[in-house]
């Protein structure tokens, strides 16, 4: 067995942590053989729901969780991370303002990005999942500026998930049946799911999505805006967002990040733009596709990765770890 990671996930009290937790604890992110001390954190009001997330993960008897440390203090939670999960975020209220929601998340996020460039290892993996999660994860980066800003990413997975469902579904396979959809742009309904490079498997052959849906006005129309409001969707249903299809996405963001992208294959996350690709400006967090190599070191440590190269680009475009 391997030195254990350390691991971070912030609104550890919330839902979605409630469904990611088990899957970090249980080897389904890191591998069945990656010792964990897995920290938690939330807010001081939130400790006592906290506790009760402690004692089940405790229950849980996961013989890979070496340690669980909940805490709502941040030089303890960012203290010599390998990679942090950042969750949790200020929600919009009724009656609050897009500005006033942005602005208490511009101090929270530059609050943890000062805790990741004083207390994290400098190869830490931070992925933002709070919303709005393009602008809090450059936030962070921007507050840790001797971590390499490669190291920071976003979650887009879920709305990549959701596109490569809708179209499994709309041609009677399975997810992972469908590969390289694209989301490109913001995790909002401003994003813009693509599908021109995506391919599927059919009787054993793989056909790019066009040409196996022969339905171009569906591709155009409502596939995109059912992605796009998938999330209200959701909520309207349950009454409360993705928590378990997020979890998951979450899942196979950090597992992709850890392990590296399968060959041939591209998936979609936020990540500061260099300008050289795409032609979408520099500095921006955009979502784009992406795959990623990992290099390891010696048997057991998967820790940092040699390159990140930005897929469907001929010029030699390369975000490098
Ligand atoms: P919950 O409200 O259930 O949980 C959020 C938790 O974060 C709460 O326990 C809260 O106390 C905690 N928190 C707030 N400020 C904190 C801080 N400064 N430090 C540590 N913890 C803090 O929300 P949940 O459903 O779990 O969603 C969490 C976030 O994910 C929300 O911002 C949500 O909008 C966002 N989402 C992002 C998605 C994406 O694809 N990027 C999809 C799912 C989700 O909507």
């Amino acid at each position: 067995m391997s030195e254990p990671i350390r691991v971070l996930v912030t609104g550890a009290a919330g839902q979605i942590a409630y469904s990611l937790l088990y899957s970090i604890g249980n080897g389904s992110v890191f591998g069945k053989d990656q010792p964990i001390i897995l920290v938690l954190l939330d807010i001081t009001p939130m400790m006592g729901v906290l506790d009760g997330v402690l004692m089940e993960l405790q229950d849980c008897a996961l013989p890979l969780l070496k340690d669980v440390i909940a805490t709502d203090k941040e030089d303890v939670a960012f203290k010599d991370l390998d990679v942090a999960i950042l969750v949790g975020s200020m929600p919009r209220r009724d009656g609050m303002e897009r500005k006033d929601l942005l602005k208490a998340n511009v101090k929270i996020f530059k609050c943890q990005g000062a805790a990741l460039e004083k207390y994290a290892k400098k190869s830490v993996k931070v992925i933002v999942v709070g919303n709005p999660a393009n602008t809090n994860c450059l936030t962070a980066a921007k507050s840790a500026p001797s971590i390499p800003k490669e190291n920071f990413s976003c979650l887009t997975r879920l709305d990549h998930n959701r596109a490569k469902a809708q179209i499994a579904l709309k041609l009677g396979v399975t997810s992972d049946d469908v590969k390289n959809v694209i989301i490109w742009g913001n995790h909002s309904s401003t994003q813009y799911p693509d599908v021109s490079h995506a391919k599927v498997k059919l009787q054993g052959k793989e056909v790019g999505v066009y040409d196996a849906l022969k339905d171009d006005s569906w591709l155009k129309g409502e596939f995109i805006t059912t992605v796009q409001q998938r999330g209200a969707a959701v909520i309207k249903a349950r009454k409360l967002s993705s928590a378990m299809s997020a979890a998951k996405a979450i899942c196979d963001h950090v597992r992709d990040i850890w392990f590296g992208t399968p060959e041939g294959e591209f998936v979609s996350m936020g990540i500061i733009s260099d300008g050289n690709s795409y032609g979408v400006p520099d500095d921006l967090l955009y979502s784009f596709p992406v795959t990623i190599k990992v290099k390891y070191f010696g048997d057991y440590f998967p820790c940092s990765f040699t390159k990140l190269d930005i897929f469907l680009d001929s010029r030699s475009f390369k975000f490098k770890y």
